[in-house]
């Protein structure tokens, strides 16, 4: 069986209730290609409406939790509070949180195997700076974050991994299909090569990074990337363009 293709939006810090409730009504109203996995990236605050508005085969993930179940952290969120209130995934690790934040690739990891523990469904993302790329150094930065995650989770099953190189993010400056093609496969190689031939051939590897209606059927074509982590354009009516690049 092929992997199902995988989009996600995530919403960042952006929204409030009745641009959200206007956003999830035309997602509720699009005709969306019934092959691809839908999930929507809310901010926290906002998680319980979406998950109430939005179509139910349509996911919900947050952007971010901790990895406890609960106690004094202030501020944070649990995966148990998320399934209380039925998310059933988390992004984590993502560029912002890495470099804003200073997330370590041993905090994300932590996090990856709790949320995973708790019954979440992870998004992991990963993804090198310019400076890195530049320096050649793509390969070498995406193995350590890979590594360091691929420590502590034995079963991927649930796990997505997003590719996402940081010159990309909301820069308008893409990948090129090919760039894409050339990272993912080399982490589907990793993963065969440092984990199974299953889990390589099954998990879902997507691309993020100033993904839009125009470029996103392109990149789609790609062998090895299995859909997308969009930002900017998830908060648009394109958003629904995008899930059914691939018809
Ligand atoms: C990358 C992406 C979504 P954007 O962060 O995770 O955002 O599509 O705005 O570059």
């Amino acid at each position: 069986m092929g992997r199902r293709f995988f989009v996600g939006g995530n919403f960042k810090m952006n929204g409030t209730q009745t641009f959200l409730k206007n956003l999830i009504d035309n997602l509720n109203a699009g005709q969306l290609d019934d092959n691809v996995e839908v999930v929507i990236a809310p901010p926290a605050l906002y998680l319980d409406q979406c998950r109430k508005q939005v179509r139910k085969e349509i996911g919900v993930a947050a952007q971010n939790a901790f990895n406890a179940t609960s106690g004094a952290y202030t501020g944070e969120i649990s995966p148990e509070q998320l399934k209380d209130l039925s998310i059933e995934w988390v992004i984590l690790g993502h560029s912002e949180r890495r470099e804003i934040f200073k997330e370590s690739d041993d905090f994300v990891a932590s996090k990856v195997a709790f949320a995973l523990k708790s019954g979440l469904k992870v998004i992991a993302c990963i993804g090198e700076k310019l400076d890195e790329r530049e320096a050649g150094r793509t390969f070498e930065v995406v193995t350590r974050q890979l590594q360091s995650i691929a420590k502590v989770v034995n079963d991927w099953t649930n796990v997505v991994i997003a590719y996402e190189p940081v010159w990309a993010i909301g820069t308008g400056k893409v990948a090129t299909p090919l760039q894409a093609q050339e990272v993912h496969e080399f982490i589907r190689k990793w993963l065969k090569e440092n984990t199974s031939e299953a889990t390589a051939e099954n998990i879902r590897i997507i691309y993020g990074g100033s993904v839009n209606a125009s470029n996103a059927a392109e990149l789609a074509k790609q062998a090895d990337v299995d859909g997308f982590l969009v930002g900017g354009a998830s908060l648009k009516p394109e958003f629904v363009t995008i899930v059914n690049a691939r018809i």
